[in-house]
């Protein structure tokens, strides 16, 4: 889920926790820190992710995630010569066997191991803070590890159902119930009783952003049904939390080729930006080579040639428990900005590009609400029904930011996220990874074979 930058935020009233960064609209300086795309990486799906009919992973299409429907006749003759003593619990299609029974040792599969461009100097430490953090990690490897590779396996599974699922003439309902149905089933966890969807569940709603509209959109109970079109770029956007933490990644579809340079300039821009990022660098610099990255892309779309432009009014952010945007923004375009990134913080990495201006406008309708984290326990208010429901609000969301089909699921003070546009007839892509900056490495958490 991509924040809205805070230049963004003092034209429209501010309603973003996002305070620091001051994104100007420098040009980027070369860098050189364009080296080819990174191949996506290895690991993570484990061998839960096999539906049967699998080995199609989309990761086979060259930028786009429109795999071709596999076929099923080719996996099944690789069918192993002895049959198994035992059966091998498999994800059902759509997926709902919870991860708990597929990973009964509860070790999950990790995401992709990254090293750090330049070495951590440990040396500073003291050998008393070298213990107590020692002993902070180590408790932290067993339980809160384990918990966010379980809500990133989560992501893998339910959106491997999404690109399978996803064509033209598939509803925007049916894709957004299906990931809340999904992410719920797996976790485990209905979300129904109160407090429960605070313990794990949907990070945010799902976004299913169409063309030139960027970013936050969902499908609203009692609004015209959408339905996609073989023309169409829809950038797939969930988030799934454990305690809080979220994991928050996203792709982008799209049915015809011609779009393809547009996938793999977001794509590169993204993975360059988790490359580049680390514990005391500056996030000025991640910018600046997401930028020069981006801007290198053009794409032919009917006959026109469309640089690449980064969105400049939506950012990358850190992510603290049930904050999906903890206060440090990482936007797409140089700034003189000079916050660091620290050991032990958690950065959605992420891009969006586009062929349109590169700036967003606030659409119509409502993607979500979300309650203001300095909000009040309580407010005083003389209705009864008002604050019958921020009881609920409190109870249930805390302050994660929920849309109406989530309230309304419970029998239903607010931010409100409306959809974020760039010019009508522009098409825009994103890509996103969630990434834990460890001590020695950072984990590409969310990564998978397809992105
Ligand atoms: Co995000």
């Amino acid at each position: 889920m991509g924040a809205k930058s805070p230049e963004h935020e003092s034209q429209n009233g501010g309603n973003d926790p996002s305070n620091s960064a001051n994104a100007t609209a420098a040009g980027g300086e070369p860098r050189g820190t364009h080296l080819s795309r990174d191949g996506d990486g290895s690991l993570g799906d484990g061998d839960s992710d096999d539906d049967g009919g699998d080995g199609d992973e989309a990761g086979a299409v060259t930028g786009s995630l429109t795999s071709q429907p596999s076929s099923s006749n080719a996996s099944k003759k690789k069918r192993r010569k002895k049959p198994k003593k035992k059966a091998v619990l498999k994800q059902s299609f759509p997926p709902r066997v919870p991860l708990d029974q597929l990973f009964p040792s509860g070790e999950f599969p990790a995401g992709e191991i990254q090293e750090y461009a330049s070495p951590i100097d440990t040396t500073a430490r003291t050998p008393a803070e070298e213990k107590r953090y020692e002993a902070r990690r180590q408790a932290q490897d067993d339980t809160w590890l384990q918990n966010y590779r379980k809500a990133a396996e989560v992501h893998r599974q339910v959106r491997h159902w999404v690109q399978e699922t996803a064509r033209p003439g598939t509803t925007l309902t049916e894709l957004a119930v299906g990931i809340e149905d999904g992410v719920r089933a797996l976790l485990d966890n209905p979300g129904l009783e109160t407090g429960s969807a605070l313990k794990s569940g949907l990070g945010f709603p799902p976004g299913l952003a169409l063309n030139h509209c960027v970013a936050h959109f969902t499908p609203n109970p009692g609004q015209p049904e959408v339905v996609l079109k073989s023309s169409d770029v829809m950038k797939v956007d969930f988030g799934v939390h454990i305690n809080g933490w979220i994991v928050d990644s996203a792709f982008t579809m799209s049915f015809d080729p011609i779009y393809d340079n547009l996938l793999t300039a977001v794509k590169d821009s993204t993975n360059t930006g988790i490359r580049n990022a680390g514990v005391d660098v500056r996030i000025s610099d991640v910018s600046a080579a997401i930028q020069e990255v981006m801007e290198s892309y053009e794409v032919e779309i009917g006959g026109k040639v469309f640089p690449v432009k980064p969105v400049r009014n939506i950012t990358g952010h850190n992510i603290k428990p049930y904050k999906i945007h903890a206060g440090k923004s990482v936007p797409f375009v140089k700034t003189k900005d000079q916050t660091k990134m620290e050991e032990g913080e958690v950065f959605a990495i992420e891009t969006f590009g586009t062929t349109g201006r590169g700036y967003t406008v606030d659409g119509t309708g409502v993607y979500g609400y979300g309650k203001d984290y300095e909000a009040p326990k309580r407010v005083v208010t003389p209705f009864t029904s008002a604050k019958a429901l921020y009881k609920k609000i409190n109870e249930n969301f805390g302050t994660i930011v929920f849309n109406r089909r989530s309230l309304e699921r419970l029998g239903g003070v607010m931010d409100v996220y409306p959809p974020l546009m760039d010019i009508e007839g522009s098409y825009s892509a994103q890509f996103e990874h969630t990434v834990l900056l460890g001590p020695c490495n950072k984990e590409v958490i969310s990564r998978g074979t397809d992105y």
